[in-house]
Order: structure tokens, then sequence, then C-alpha cells
């Protein structure tokens, strides 16, 4: 069975989301990144990287097994695995991997950096604040014209490019977006929103998506020390 190495954050949402709605059964272990098991020798071992998500696979390719970290590339494994969610036709498959691209390198990149500036950053400072909610609008943006002329990301289908990007679409409000500016991202992202698949994977481990402040302890494993001790 897969296990899946995972906390209940946008990014750890994708591959719940992807799992559900391919149907692979997958074994949940927790990662609390607030508390700092990120760091601990057996995650490190899957992922150099210490971030959640990753996967281990005990039937990859060949029947051999595989360990996998970056969301992206999880998503492109479990849809070529089990032959769902990406497009078969060649022109078709390359406009999703451009949506998944969108995500890994934009979306989640220049969201994430608001989120730091704007709620976490010790001191305000206006400029990146600025320069992050401006980046925020404008990617709203792109995918309001993408979504005016194509049903979802890819084209036709629903795919794994539509499961990346909604999780980072969810509570706009936190990012001062009002989707009646973006009808397209919100026929899209209602549509998406209502598969049954997708609920499952937003409520995997939900019990322990923190509410309040960040403490700070939390504060020091994400962006202090701990966060950047050479390992
Ligand atoms: N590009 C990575 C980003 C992963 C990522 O940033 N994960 C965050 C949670 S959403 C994390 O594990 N943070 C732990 C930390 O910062 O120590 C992916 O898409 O998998």
């Amino acid at each position: 069975m897969i296990e899946c190495w995972t906390w209940p954050t946008p990014n750890g949402h994708k591959v719940h989301i992807a799992l559900e709605e391919i149907g692979l059964p997958y074994k949940v272990i927790p990662v609390a990144i607030g508390k700092g098991e990120q760091f601990r020798p057996e995650f490190l071992a899957i992922t150099p990287n210490h971030r959640i998500p990753a996967i281990v696979d005990p039937d990859g390719p060949g029947g051999k097994p595989i360990k996998l970290f970056e969301s992206g590339a999880i998503l492109i494994y479990l849809a070529e695995k089990s032959g769902k969610f990406i497009p078969k036709d060649a022109h078709d498959r390359y406009i999703c991997l451009q949506w998944i691209m969108f995500q890994m390198g934009g979306v989640g990149p220049m969201f994430g950096q608001f989120g730091h500036f704007n709620n976490y950053a010790p001191e305000k400072i206006p400029y990146a604040i600025e320069r992050y909610q401006n980046e925020v609008r404008r990617l709203h943006g792109v995918l309001d014209k993408r979504l005016a002329e194509s049903e979802w990301l890819a084209g036709g289908e629903y795919s794994i490019a539509d499961m990346i990007n909604f999780p980072w679409l969810r509570n706009p409000e936190r990012r001062n977006i009002d989707m009646n500016e973006y009808p397209n991202v919100k026929r899209w992202f209602d549509a998406v929103a209502a598969r049954p698949a997708v609920q499952r994977g937003c409520a995997v481990l939900a019990d322990n998506v923190r509410q309040g402040t960040m403490t700070d302890a939390e504060r020091e494993v994400m962006f202090g020390k701990t966060q950047f001790a050479k390992r």
C-alpha cells in the first residue's frame, strides 16, 4: 500500500485528493510540521527537502519500491501509474503539465510568500506584502482567463492540473481575494469543491489544522534555527 507522509496543508491536500480520486489504497503517516517532525530521520530518509508531502510506493515502476517528494512529481506519478486524470493525447498532456508547472512554480511559491509576509513575518514590510499581493491577484487573473475558454485547466476533462491548483484557491479571504472578481475561477472552484473525492481528500487529518496564531515554538521550527540547521 502507498504510504502518504503528509499534513493538512494545500500541498498535502493535493496528494490526498489525487489518491481519493484515483481510488488507490493508501496509508496516512502524519508529519506534524509545527512540531518539527519533518526533521525526523525516518522522514529525511524519504525526502532530503524535509517538506510534506512525500510518498513511498512499494509497488513502483518495474515492481520496485519508489520514494517521491514534490507534489507535482507525485501527482504525475499517481496519474501515470493508474492511467487516470492525465490526458492520453500528446497535445493535451503537455497542456496538463503546463498548468501543473504553473501551480508549482507560480501559485504555490507566490501565495506562500504572500502568506508569510502578510501573516508571519515579525515586521510588516509593505513592499513585500504589496509585491506578493499583486502576484496573487495576477495569478488569479491568469487562471480566470484560462477558465473562460476551457471548462478545466487541461481542456475538456478534469485532471491532476485541477487537483493541484484547487487546494491553493481555498479560503480566498486569507489572500484578500473576492472570487466574484474572477467568475470563471469561481465556477471552476465550485465544480471541483463539489466532487466527493475532493471533499474526502480535504478531510484527511483535518482535525490537525492549526487554529489561531502560531506559537513561538512553532515559529522557531518553521522559520528559526531548527529550520535552517545543517543536516
Ligand atoms: N514544492 C513542494 C512544497 C512543499 C512544502 O512547502 N510543504 C510545506 C507544507 S505546505 C512543509 O512541509 N513545510 C515544512 C517546513 O517548512 O518545515 C511541494 O509542492 O511538494
